[in-house]
């Protein structure tokens, strides 16, 4: 702090008058550094290890450490940075680095920072800070201290052993009888594991780690240990198992302490037989948990209490349960305190030690899926006798919660779907058709009668807006039966509204969709297959990138591809698998998630770890696909143009422009890794397939493959058609016009076609066919009741896809104007190109990028454009904005003249001014 020195004695005359300027200068340099202090606020702010906050149980031996700039001005960037990491908080605090002590680096980056200190070990909370250095090589104070706790690194460090139930137990005698099948009923009831243990002495701190399969929920004295939902997230568990780990430290209490665990069948031992054959799967076992409790007394010592035969196993009510059939509760069948101190368990049997799955014990760091939202009918409908039909307003993924007082025996079934038939009954038939065994998604509770119950599934999720009752002998309220939201719990990253309602409306369906799919995993409907489609998850994955933090979600995925990468560099059209998708479903066009996502991951995230991890099995991937080129470097294999509106388009275009995208992304991941042979090898093998694309399939006069807005699409927006673009551009807008600007594309289409259009010049066009209400279009959906997107056009088949998703990130993109710019990976420059559309009245979008929260909102009064928006410190942006002839163009209410330290001008075109700006916030007026 600045002090005010007088410097002289207290004295009249001319020494004084000296004196008394010093003293003022003094004065105002003090009120001039107050005042930087006050307005000029420059600190670091928020701190992210591998993307998370203070995350614990992570296995990274070199954690990626970021952090964000803050102030109040203009162009405040980073020249240098210092990380210090310490053993405990208190040695932090005093600046004591006894872990890490990074020392001035010279450096702009504050993103994924690699640690560089001691060796991290396993269960060891670490404490971390930074301080920066700005442009005039002032420094920050430092950061707040924040965290990250290692997981268990070995498999040393597990002592706790694998353990299921014994399969001699009477099983049948608890479970209710499957209706068609005389299948084994030991497979489908959920036991119950309980382990009671005594704790001495005051408890410092305590972890539980579990990997509970398929599912677990666990519990500390009757308490549920967390709020995760259909934990761990499904995996090949023949390669890897996801285990979680908890701070249960205030939930322990002195003397006897009971932990509990219920086991669900899930993806694990999925014994319902459908098209897909996870029945068959190599890994399928009945239900098992590996787990250890480990607590740190106030005086230093440990203790441990892990899983082993010592504990004890009982079923309990959930006697059935199926993530595609349903789950069958029956109440009278609880046992009353089972998971607490004062139980008596004698009678349970032990559990049985067993070899446990194949896969190897990772941390689980997709975040948890968690119930999200809790929704009050619309409507209730009796449709026959007895039977009701509750409608939940919107189709979701989750779970119905029934409150019901009914005598005890009284058995209610919950049949889920997302249709109606003519009659207002539940109709399943589009979404059940692969499900060999019945029922399908159907939950049976019987109660108890003892009041109010209240019940919800634990072990299954569904696809549905409707829920049919039956088994009710009056017709029920409204509260009866609300509809539970359950999905990944993907934070928002990204807001975009405007004011077209119809685009507010597709925004809200997509984010929907694209919650709804993702369970662990994205799947490409939560109803009929709940599968891992490929080409699903990166049509959809930018998208969800604008929209939600799913970098960890997509990091976790793309480990499970490589899971299930053969050693050809074959990977199959759904992840995971049992199997199947190696031989239907896969092809260039869906493999290229394992390109395009990782991909994705750089330049929306600038997440270059996942490169690095990822290149030799990419490297594998492309010289397979190699091999699928005939002679002249077309691929014909695959599925092509998904679900089209009208026109179909050959496989081969679509395919071979994968083929060469995909080399192209190799080419530049090499590039950007330092492998430079690699980087020149797989960029001439583009050039070759872009030569041999555009023979192929270029027919003249801009037309390409059949003509159709697929074939023209695909060859603008993957830079297959740089020689012949204007003209292709020009047949493209034709095509579009002939349909009276509408899309006539499926899934693969869709996506080139907005971005094809708006990033040459005709982002009306493109503003015209997302404004559809008409048959195909997003609107034709919303007008037959759409709160999600759909399957196919004609609204057919399942009505919870996300494949065609991609409009929002168009949203973003073409409306917000937000971009990463092409050399400015994790939005280190951002590139901000707004279409100013002339019947939108406003416009706001933002999005929180890895430096912060980037903002573009626009208004247009009477052709009066107002443009504002925020650049998060450490980047910079450039800035698009239409020049139009007897247009002036201000900032903060000042014309655009010459530009100046925070404001560049780098290009001045009849239709276009670029800006080159620095952080903070702007104000453009174009009148
Ligand atoms: C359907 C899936 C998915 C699609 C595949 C090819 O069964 O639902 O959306 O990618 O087919």
């Amino acid at each position: 702090m600045h002090q005010l020195i007088w410097t002289g004695p207290l004295k009249t005359g001319k020494k004084h008058f000296k004196n008394m300027i010093n003293f003022r200068y003094q004065l105002i340099l003090l009120l001039l550094l107050t005042f930087n202090q006050v307005f000029a606020q420059q600190k670091v702010g928020k701190l992210i290890t591998g993307s998370m906050v203070n995350p614990i149980g992570i296995d990274a031996p070199a954690p990626l450490l970021s952090w964000q700039l803050e102030s109040n001005e203009h162009g405040f960037q980073q020249t240098a940075y210092q990380i210090l990491v310490a053993s405990t908080e208190a040695n932090l605090l005093q600046d004591i680095a006894d872990v890490w002590d990074s020392r001035k680096v010279s450096s702009i980056t504050s993103l994924d920072v690699p640690y560089k200190g001691k060796t991290l070990k396993s269960k060891q909370r670490y404490f971390w800070k930074v301080r920066i250095w700005d442009q005039q090589d002032k420094v920050s104070s430092y950061s707040s201290v924040s965290f990250w706790e290692m997981g268990l690194l070995h498999e040393t460090d597990w002592v706790g052993k694998w353990i299921s139930a014994p399969r001699i137990l009477d099983w049948a005698k608890f479970a209710s009888k499957r209706e068609e099948e005389n299948v084994d009923e030991v497979f489908s009831a959920a036991p119950m594991f309980r382990k009671a243990f005594s704790i001495k002495g005051n408890v410092k701190s305590a972890r539980f780690y579990i990997s509970g399969l398929g599912y677990n929920v666990s519990y500390l004295n009757g308490k549920k240990i967390s709020d995760h939902i259909l934990d761990p997230a499904f995996t090949r568990y023949d390669k890897t198992v996801l285990y979680t780990t908890f701070d249960v430290s205030g939930m322990l209490q002195s003397g006897e302490n009971v932990l509990g665990v219920v086991l669900g069948n899930g993806w694990y031992n999925m014994f319902t037989r459908a098209v897909w054959g996870f029945d068959q799967a190599a890994w399928r076992n009945i239900p098992t948990l590996i787990a250890q409790l480990e607590v740190l007394y106030e005086d230093g010592s440990k203790s441990s209490i892990s899983s082993d035969d010592s504990w004890k196993v009982s079923a309990g009510p959930i006697t059935f349960n199926s993530v595609f059939q349903g789950e069958f509760y029956d109440a009278r069948k609880e046992v009353p305190g089972w998971n607490m101190a004062a139980f008596k368990d004698t009678e349970w049997p032990y559990a049985l030690a067993v070899s446990g799955p194949l896969g190897v014990k990772k941390p689980q760091l997709i975040p948890p899926i968690r119930e999200t939202a809790e929704l009050i009918p619309k409507s209730v409908t009796e449709v026959g006798k007895g039977k009701y039909v509750f409608d939940m307003g919107r189709n979701i993924a989750g779970y119905a919660r029934l409150k019901i007082q009914a005598p005890a025996g009284t058995e209610i079934s919950l049949i889920y779907g997302e249709r109606l038939s003519k009659t207002g009954e539940v109709d399943q038939e589009h979404i059940a058709m692969y499900s060999m065994d019945k029922p399908f998604h159907t939950d049976k509770y019987t109660c108890k009668g003892e009041g109010l119950e209240t019940w919800n599934p634990s072990f299954v999720y569904y696809g549905f807006q409707y829920v049919e009752v039956h088994g009710l002998s009056a017709k029920p309220k409204l509260n009866n039966l609300t509809g539970i939201v359950v999905h990944t719990d993907l934070e928002t990253a990204g807001k975009f509204e405007c004011s077209n309602e119809l685009f507010n409306q597709i925004q809200s369906n997509t984010r929907n969709s694209y919650l709804n799919n993702f369970h662990g995993f994205p799947t490409d409907c939560p109803q009929r297959e709940k599968n891992g489609w490929t080409g699903d998850a990166h049509l959809a994955a930018e998208m969800g990138l604008y929209n939600f933090k799913s970098q960890q979600a997509y990091q976790k995925w793309l480990m499970d591809i490589v899971d299930e990468q053969r050693p050809s560099g074959e990977i199959p059209g759904i992840v995971p698998t049992a199997g199947w998708g190696y031989f239907f479903g896969n092809g260039p066009a869906w493999d290229s998630a394992f390109m395009l996502i990782p991909w994705y991951l750089y330049q929306y995230n600038g997440d270059k770890e996942i490169l690095e991890k990822l290149y030799p099995h990419l490297k594998r991937y492309v010289n397979f696909l190699s091999t699928k080129a005939d002679a002249e470097h077309i691929i014909s294999w695959g599925l092509g143009d998904w679900c089209p509106a009208k026109t179909q388009t050959p496989v081969e275009l679509t395919s071979t422009a994968y083929y060469f995208v995909d080399v192209q992304i190799l080419s530049k991941i090499a590039t950007l890794l330092g492998k430079t042979d690699d980087a020149a090898q797989y960029a001439v093998r583009a050039d070759v397939i872009k030569k041999a694309f555009n023979k192929r399939f270029y027919k003249g006069n801009g037309i390409y493959g059949n003509g159709s807005q697929t074939s023209m699409a695909c060859a603008i927006y993957q830079g297959l058609a740089d020689e012949n673009l204007e003209v292709t551009v020009a047949a493209l807008v034709e095509a579009v016009k002939e349909k009276d600007y509408h899309l006539d594309c499926g899934i693969l289409g869709t996506k080139y076609l907005l971005h094809a259009l708006s990033d040459h010049g005709h982002a009306d066009v493109a503003y015209r066919i997302v404004n559809q209400r008409t048959f195909p279009s997003w609107g034709y959906w919303i007008s037959q009741g759409a709160t999600t997107l759909w399957e196919r056009w004609d609204g057919s088949a399942s009505r919870n896809h996300v494949m065609f998703g991609d409009v929002s990130a168009w949203f973003y993109k073409a409306l917000g104007g937000i971009s990463p710019a092409k050399d400015g990976a994790g939005y280190k420059k951002i590139l901000l190109k707004p279409y100013f559309q002339s019947e939108l009245k406003w416009v706001k979008a933002s999005h929180d990028s890895p430096y912060g929260q980037i903002q573009s909102n626009w208004e247009n009064k009477n052709g009066v454009i107002k443009y504002s928006i925020v650049i998060p410190h450490n980047t910079t942006a450039q800035v698009h904005l239409p020049n139009l002839k007897g247009k002036k163009i201000y900032e903060s209410n000042k014309l655009i003249l010459k530009g100046n330290k925070d404001l560049k001008i780098v290009e001045r075109s009849d239709q276009e001014l670029v800006l080159e700006t620095s952080s903070g916030s702007y104000s453009f007026n174009i009148k």
